[in-house]
């Protein structure tokens, strides 16, 4: 969308530098719309960093998590396998309390278009990743602001029977 945006910006631009102004030459491209630069997020100064790896056995490597309340959790996903998303994709899926786990893999299993997060399960959801191949690692931030016990599963379909914890916020 950013990039839509900078190339709608840069079009006026050439078209009103065109229009009002013939004596500038059109093929230099003004400053302020050089070419875009990929956003790297960059992880919160003293968030507490939790690493999960998955693999190509369908397994995560920790099934309990202890974080603090209230603090920024930075959470990175690693697949350590090979096999592509489309066939051994993982997420982290991090559920509300009190949300059922199996209802919620079932709608899950049928949002492919949406990294199998069903839309409208907002309320549901307290934090998820994107969906991650053999090979790819991927990180979302969160705060848990109540302490307790919290579900978290992998929502590809099926696997959430063998890819499945807790995050203890204490
Ligand atoms: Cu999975």
């Amino acid at each position: 969308m950013k990039k839509i945006v900078k190339h709608l910006a840069l079009l006026s631009l050439v078209i009103s530098a065109v229009a009002c102004n013939k004596k500038e030459t059109p093929a230099e491209t003004p400053a302020e719309v050089a070419p875009a630069t990929e956003e790297v997020q960059a992880p919160t100064a003293d968030a507490f960093t939790v690493e999960l790896e998955s693999n190509d056995q369908m397994q995560f490597n920790q099934t309990e998590i202890k974080v603090p309340v209230g603090k920024t959790i930075s959470l990175t996903l690693k697949h350590t396998g090979k096999m592509a998303k489309e066939v051994m994709g993982h997420n982290f899926v991090l559920l509300n309390k009190g949300v059922d786990m199996a209802a919620f893999a079932t709608k899950a299993a049928e949002a492919k278009d949406n990294g199998f997060v069903p839309a409208g399960s907002e309320a549901d959801v307290l934090a998820k990743t994107d969906l991650i191949g053999g090979g790819e690692s991927t990180t979302v931030e969160f705060t848990i602001t109540e302490a307790g016990k919290y579900d978290f599963l992998c929502s590809f379909p099926g696997h959430y029977a063998m890819m499945k914890g807790v995050i203890i916020a204490e």
